[in-house]
């Protein structure tokens, strides 16, 4: 067992509150992985000092050589991606196969974005005016807050700490209190790769006292979040007064719609996956499925059998298919919903119950659980749980299918199985979420095309892709003229 520390201008050490958390496996509750320091405000002031000061030199070193620390960080993730995945499925439960997914992820998206060094474009265009030139470039913004969530340990904090670093900001992260070995682990990987001292720093503890001091704090000039709408809401509201950038990432209600036509067996498949993969701790989850009256009790009588044969237990084992939930809270998030599934009047077609045998009994074990008939406006098909319950729910038509697709609050992502390209094109357009899939599950985004959603799962943004790099930089517009002359733009156009 060990104790961690901050890292604050380039060093390692405890917080000035003298105080620890433990992070425990949530497979195994007596397994104590380390303690990690709970920071304090002070804690979050030195970290932002130190990225400030960092900025100063940080921001001017030519992209392509922080590309090249970058690369060689993506190498060094590359060659740790085994131990890195045993130290994940640890702490967060999820099964081995997903969490080498989750490093693998981190891994793409720094090689992705360390490209980003030598390219980074912007526009040159013509100038209305003689012998002037015009141009847009991208500048970094400064101090970023990264504030990340434990269903993707690795790979989120990835998404947002490398592309912050290819434009030249520095950044101060905080990672989630469920998951602070993975974050020890990707930032010991950036102080090894030459990252100079201050650019990255990392403040563990709770969203009270770091997460606030970062939000509020003038000095950082970008915060970007991925967790649960009610504290992305909170974060918005502590960025506000200081005007920074801020960049939500939050919670999903996200639908699978199967047509008639479908190719059942698929289907199922990508709804098991996509509903119980990472115990449903996914903002991309597919917790709604929505078949078509044609299909439907087929669907639910096979979905339901293969979800009942499925392998709950320790993430390490390989013949797990399904690890527990987070923690205590979050088994008991999913157990009360299944309650008021049932008082809704919802039918459970299988699980149900927390798993309590000898094997599970030292876990937050959940059996895989599905609700049938299930009506569009039932809270279960309208607030994001975050567990292993998918409702499915009945529709007469295509038309039907979408319009219960899009009625919920949040938009991150969405899909539908049809052989029909007519129809897969049309719900390609009318489904108002971020991110869509024809034929395949909800989840599997890749890391080279923008990720993040509309309504109450975003505020505009997207991560991923070249659109990360909107978040983290600026656009400034450069006009140069050559002419020796005032030239006053709209007014002096006449001289052709
Ligand atoms: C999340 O659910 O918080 O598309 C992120 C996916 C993964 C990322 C999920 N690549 O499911």
């Amino acid at each position: 067992m060990t104790t961690h520390y901050n890292f604050i201008d380039g060093e390692w050490a405890p917080s000035d509150s003298g105080e620890l958390f433990e992070n425990r496996n949530p497979a195994r509750r007596d397994h104590l992985i380390g303690t990690f320091q709970k920071s304090s405000a002070r804690d979050v002031e030195r970290a932002i000092d130190a990225a400030a000061r960092a900025y100063s030199t940080w921001r001017l070193v030519p992209a392509p050589r922080r590309a090249e620390m970058l690369f060689r960080a993506a190498q060094l993730v590359a060659e740790r991606k085994e131990s890195f995945a045993r130290d994940m499925t640890c702490e967060m439960g999820k099964v081995l196969d997903e969490t080498r997914g989750d490093v693998q992820e981190a891994i793409d998206m720094t090689f992705f974005m360390a490209g980003e060094g030598r390219r980074q474009y912007g526009q040159t265009v013509p100038s209305e005016l003689r012998d002037k030139f015009a141009m847009s470039i991208r500048q970094p913004l400064g101090v970023c807050a990264v504030i990340t969530p434990w269903n993707f340990p690795m790979a989120i904090p990835s998404w947002k700490i490398i592309p912050a670093l290819i434009c030249g900001n520095t950044v101060v992260f905080k990672p989630a209190t469920h998951t602070p070995l993975s974050a020890v682990n990707f930032v010991k990987v950036l102080e090894e790769a030459g990252v100079p001292r201050g650019v990255v720093n990392l403040v563990t503890g709770g969203g009270e006292e770091v997460g606030s001091a970062l939000s509020a704090s003038n000095a950082v000039r970008v915060v970007s979040f991925t967790g649960s709408t009610e504290v992305g809401r909170t974060v918005a509201q502590k960025t506000a007064p200081s005007f920074k950038k801020v960049h939500l990432e939050m919670g999903g209600k996200n639908v699978v719609i199967v047509m008639a036509d479908a190719d059942l067996d698929l289907a199922i498949e990508g709804c098991l996956w996509g509903g119980f993969g990472t115990t449903g701790q996914r903002c991309t989850a597919a917790s709604r499925v929505v078949v078509h009256e044609g299909v439907y009790r087929d669907f639910v009588g096979r979905f339901v059998a293969r979800a009942r044969a499925l392998r709950v237990g320790d993430g390490l084992d390989p013949a797990t298919q399904m690890g527990p939930s987070i923690s205590r809270e979050q088994l008991e998030t999913v157990m009360a919903y299944v309650e008021i599934g049932r008082a809704e009047g919802a039918r459970l077609a299988c699980g149900g119950h927390a798993l309590e045998s000898a094997e599970h009994a030292s876990g937050y074990f959940h059996e895989p659980t599905i609700f049938a008939d299930v009506g569009p406006r039932m809270r279960i098909a309208q607030e994001e749980i975050f567990g292993p319950v998918v409702s499915v729910i009945p529709c007469r038509s295509f038309d039907e299918g979408v319009a219960i697709g899009n009625d919920v609050p949040y938009g991150l992502s969405a899909s539908i199985y049809t052989q029909d390209l007519n129809q897969a094109f049309r719900a390609m357009r009318d489904l108002d979420t971020g991110i869509f899939y024809v034929n395949a599950p909800t989840i599997g985004a890749e890391v080279h095309l923008p990720f993040g959603g509309t309504k109450a799962t975003g505020n505009g943004h997207r991560e991923a892709g070249t659109a990360a790099l909107d978040v983290f930089s600026e656009w400034k517009s450069v006009y140069v003229d050559f002419s020796g002359r005032l030239q006053r733009a709209q007014i002096d156009t006449a001289d052709v």
